[in-house]
């Protein structure tokens, strides 16, 4: 075992420039074919909820210095009963600083302020890469899943530190400085990676915005971050298909004053337009110095803003910041899964939603683990990729969505049964509720009902994984389709409509959080008072989710949904309100109401009521599919409505406030109970739209 790395070895190391000379450069190999099998040392595995001789000290090595904790149980009424102690302990040993903090946290949910740390400096990309460099330089960082089977590239820690230290001096040698916010518009590779940690470096805050986006979408972010430079690949390569990258930007970044280069990596041999702002990452990489002193970085400094939708408004830039980011998701990664030293963590998420952020990129790099990057589609080439890739990468715990699930449940179980997935350990399931049918299809067919399966219930607000199975007391059981447990520091709490607190089992309400814990957001950016308003208000003193939840009578939680109109298809969040503004941009389309409605393999689609204007300048028909359009380029494909209804009138209150309430009863064929509909400004409106859904339906048969 290597000498414990302490910040002044680690800085004495870098600034000497003490550095392993790079063989290959990895952004290089875009054309590999084929590389060796990769092969890890495998400790032997040990779920910590199955063995006997369960021993906290072993599990949790901090836990005598947590006032000499014996137990699991212990061990979690300290993180809730003493948030300083234990967070303060933990981060002094996981993280490595340049300058101790002074104070564990400063925090006031009814201002929402949220800090931690203070005092404190450190650099992230240092705690992602620097320190397992130093310790074992060859170990496997990344590897590569390509969209194409059996072409994975394998990135050595040292390797990516390379590569990011090479993007920090292009950045910086370009007039990238620290806190200015660089725009990264990039599907999972290696590349986007580094580019994320080269921000990390120097200091810089990065914005990721998914690569489905579209043009206008991307435009929005940039503009409201006020981004320096956009990073991004020439052209995108997913299920076969290749996606124009460069050219969405080009079309984004006119309408973007802010952005003074464009960094253009290759992703394809295929040449794009190169105009003024344009520079070639590789190009300029391979110019670059490969040590890059890091930049000591406060505690709460900003690490990075993530754009995501609420129930009104614009996306919101969620602004997580430094220590207590990484240390959260650095201890979920670990204590959820039950990640080992040596194990294969793969994690199918885009680094374009939280879940890449926290469980593809820094929770397993700042745990020196070896994390999949994803770069295909479930079903391509067939619906055998996501075992054949476990098989070939000896995937030892996989993290999914629902939607994948349910869709390859269809597909039957030849597709899982013709791969061996002895390697799995724990499977993981993320972004929406997970229903019955696909949690025992994952659980006994995929898992062969031998692997852990955790649903993991957690927001791009709460920064890492809040509520699951795991990590829990030794032989603890696990309820299928249930979020179950609060992770270490949190409180959950359910509160009634008149914000009392509700006590005891078998009760339901609205999901808080009653104190904060080190990964949360810390504000949204440029504008602090949405922050409060959004997620302090409602119940003041706690942190309001948006979800509803239900507690059983043994104190277990389950997730039953968003209260607000927010809806999440795919897995995708998505606000109501996003859509109807894009629809309402159509000059014959005077007003509209967008709903969640149910889909078997989405979880949810967009249900679109709109009213025309009575001389239409096209076939209603054409004006549908003009809908259609606009939703993708405003916003994204995934956000198109699979239904769009036409009505005369939408169902109103007397202050004008849409019922969609109302709507949803109708569509989801509730019409017994509508509910209390006396608000409403004319009832007949309710027999017109009745009328409507019945002949929608009759021509549009098996909706
Ligand atoms: C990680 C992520 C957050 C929203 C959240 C919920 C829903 C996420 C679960 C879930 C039921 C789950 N971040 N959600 N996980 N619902 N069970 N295990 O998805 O910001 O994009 O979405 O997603 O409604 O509020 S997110």
């Amino acid at each position: 075992m290597a000498a414990k790395l302490t910040s002044s070895t680690l800085l004495h190391h870098i600034l000497n420039k003490h550095h392993f000379p790079a063989r290959t450069f990895p952004w290089r190999r875009v054309g590999a074919r084929h590389c060796a099998s990769f092969q890890q040392q495998k400790t032997q595995y040990s779920n910590h909820g199955a063995t006997s001789s369960w021993d906290v000290q072993s599990y949790m090595p901090e836990a005598a210095a947590l006032s000499n904790v014996q137990s699991y149980q212990e061990l979690l009424d300290i993180s809730v009963g003493d948030p300083e102690t234990f967070w303060g302990v933990l981060a002094r040993e996981r993280l490595t600083w340049v300058k101790p903090f002074q104070m564990v946290k400063d925090c006031d949910f009814t201002q929402g302020r949220v800090r931690w740390f203070l005092g404190g400096q450190l650099n992230v990309s240092v705690n992602c890469l620097d320190k397992h460099v130093h310790q074992c330089p060859e170990r496997v960082a990344l590897i590569w899943e390509r969209d194409e089977p059996g072409t994975q590239v394998n990135i050595t820690y040292r390797e990516l530190l390379d590569t990011t230290c090479r993007i920090a001096n292009t950045l910086k040698k370009h007039g990238v400085q620290k806190g200015d916010r660089v725009a990264i518009y990039m599907p999972v590779s290696p590349m986007a990676v580094a580019a994320m940690l080269a921000c990390a470096r120097i200091g810089a805050v990065h914005t990721i915005v998914f690569a489905g986006f579209s043009a206008e979408s991307l435009a929005g972010r940039i503009n409201d971050a006020s981004c320096k430079a956009v990073i991004t690949f020439n052209q995108g390569v997913r299920g076969g298909r290749v996606t124009e990258l460069k050219k969405t930007v080009d079309e984004a970044v006119k309408s973007c004053p802010s952005v003074k280069h464009v960094f253009v990596a290759q992703r394809t041999d295929n040449k794009v337009h190169m105009g003024n702002l344009d520079i070639s990452l590789e190009e300029e990489m391979d110019k670059a110095d490969s040590v890059c002193t890091p930049e000591a970085m406060n505690s709460e400094d900003m690490l990075f803003m993530l754009y995501t939708s609420g129930s009104t408004g614009k996306p919101k830039g969620v602004v997580h910041t430094q220590a207590g980011y990484l240390l959260y998701a650095a201890l979920t990664h670990k204590y959820v899964f039950d990640y080992k030293q040596g194990d294969v963590f793969g994690c199918m998420a885009d680094i374009g939603w939280i879940t890449g952020h926290s469980y593809v990129v820094y929770g397993p790099l700042c745990n020196g683990a070896t994390t999949v990057l994803f770069e295909s589609t479930p079903t391509y080439p067939d619906p055998g990729r996501y075992w054949e890739t476990v098989e070939r990468l000896q995937i030892n715990q996989f993290y999914g969505a629902p939607t994948a699930i349910r869709l390859l449940l269809k597909y039957g179980d030849d597709w899982v049964k013709k791969y061996n997935r002895s390697s799995l350990k724990t499977l993981g399931s993320v972004g929406e509720p997970i229903n019955h049918e696909a949690w025992e299809w994952f659980h006994n067919v995929v898992g062969e009902k031998r692997c852990t399966l955790v649903d993991t219930w957690w927001q791009t607000e709460t920064g890492g994984i809040c509520i699951s199975p795991r990590p829990s007391e030794p032989e603890a059981e696990v309820i299928p389709a249930m979020a179950m447990r609060p992770f270490f520091g949190i409180q959950p709490l359910l509160l009634s409509e008149n914000g009392k607190v509700i006590e005891g089992g078998d009760v339901s309400g609205a999901l808080c959080i009653a104190q904060p814990w080190p990964g949360m957001a810390r504000t949204i950016y440029g504008d602090h008072q949405r922050f409060v308003d959004a997620y302090f208000k409602t119940y003041p003193g706690y942190y309001f989710t948006g979800d509803g939840a239900h507690r059983t009578n043994e104190g277990y939680y389950q997730i039953t949904g968003r209260m607000d109109d927010v809806i999440n298809i795919s897995g995708h969040r998505l606000g109501t309100a996003e859509i109807e503004d894009a629809l309402d941009e159509h000059p014959d389309v005077p007003e509209t109401a967008v709903i969640g409605f149910p889909h078997e393999i989405k979880g949810e689609t967009a249900f679109a009521f709109v009213v025309l204007k009575e001389n239409l300048s096209l076939p209603e028909k054409a004006i549908l599919e003009e809908l259609k359009s606009i939703v993708a380029t405003k916003i994204a494909k995934y956000a198109v409505p699979d239904h769009i209804m036409v009505v005369k009138r939408l169902p109103k209150t007397r202050s004008g406030k849409i019922m969609r309430r109302v709507l949803r009863k109708i569509v989801t064929n509730q019409t017994e109970d509508l509910g209390d509909i006396t608000t409403l400004e004319d009832s007949s409106v309710i027999t017109e739209i009745l009328e409507a859904h019945q002949k929608y339906k009759m021509d549009k048969p098996g909706k």
